[in-house]
Parts: structure tokens; C-alpha cells; sequence
């Protein structure tokens, strides 16, 4: 698996070629504010490497999924989300809605989220 695509916006934004708004720094993983947050938090976490997908990082079998996770919790506890409750979500493939293609855990809080989704 490449490390880094040339051509991938996520992985510009992990090298620091594109801004975000960064709210965690990890050594493997990176959380900035969604460009266009669906939610009053927003963040996504993606892992520095590139993988396409949650499941091709599952496959990787290098925990980066349990990272995440874990991740994702301690944003929603910064936010003030995680005692009412948030989402963690991984589009994964187009028909989900997934258009980035570098592996990213949206982590959606702080209104009530409707199930089933859209
Ligand atoms: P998905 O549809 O699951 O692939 O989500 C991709 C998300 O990435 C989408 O919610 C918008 C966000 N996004 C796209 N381009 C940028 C960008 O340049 N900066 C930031 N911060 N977010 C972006």
C-alpha cells in the first residue's frame, strides 16, 4: 500500500500542503473541521498513510480502525458531544457517498442525528 498518492487531497492536507482546521495532531492519525459540517461538530480523522477505505485499512490489520475509534471519543469529549451522544461514520464506496477516497471517520455531534440516514 503507497504510503502517500501524489494526487490525493487528504494526503495533501497530512503533509500540510492544503490548510484545515486542525484539532488533533496524532502520529499515525490527523483530525481537522469538515470543509462543510453537516453537524455543530464536524471533524474528520483520517490516518497519514493512505488507504482508500475503512476496509482497506482493516485489511491492513494495523489497528489504525481502533485508533480511530478511540479517537473520535476523546473529540467528542472535547467538543462536549459524547455524553449526548455522536456519530462515527465511513462512507465507504460511492453509493455510501464517500468522495474522498483517503480512509477518513467523520465524527458528527452535537444536534440530533435522524437513523436511518439519507
Ligand atoms: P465523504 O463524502 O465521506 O467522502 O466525505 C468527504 C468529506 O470531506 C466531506 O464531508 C467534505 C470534506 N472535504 C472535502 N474537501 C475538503 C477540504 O479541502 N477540506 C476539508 N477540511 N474538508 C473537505
Amino acid at each position: 500500500m503507497a504510503v502517500s498518492e501524489p494526487d490525493c487531497l487528504f494526503c495533501k492536507i497530512a503533509a500540510g500542503k492544503v490548510p484545515a482546521d486542525i484539532v488533533r495532531e496524532g502520529e499515525r492519525t490527523l483530525a481537522f473541521r469538515d470543509i462543510n459540517p453537516q453537524a455543530p461538530v464536524h471533524v474528520l480523522i483520517i490516518p497519514r498513510d493512505h488507504y482508500p477505505t475503512a476496509a482497506a485499512a482493516g485489511a491492513a490489520g494495523e489497528g489504525l480502525l481502533d485508533e480511530i475509534a478511540r479517537e473520535a471519543h476523546e473529540i467528542a469529549e472535547a467538543g462536549g458531544v459524547a455524553e449526548g451522544g455522536y456519530r462515527l461514520v465511513f462512507n465507504t464506496g460511492a453509493d455510501a457517498g464517500q468522495t474522498v477516497f483517503h480512509l477518513h471517520g467523520h465524527v458528527l455531534g452535537g444536534r440530533g442525528l435522524e437513523w436511518p440516514p439519507g
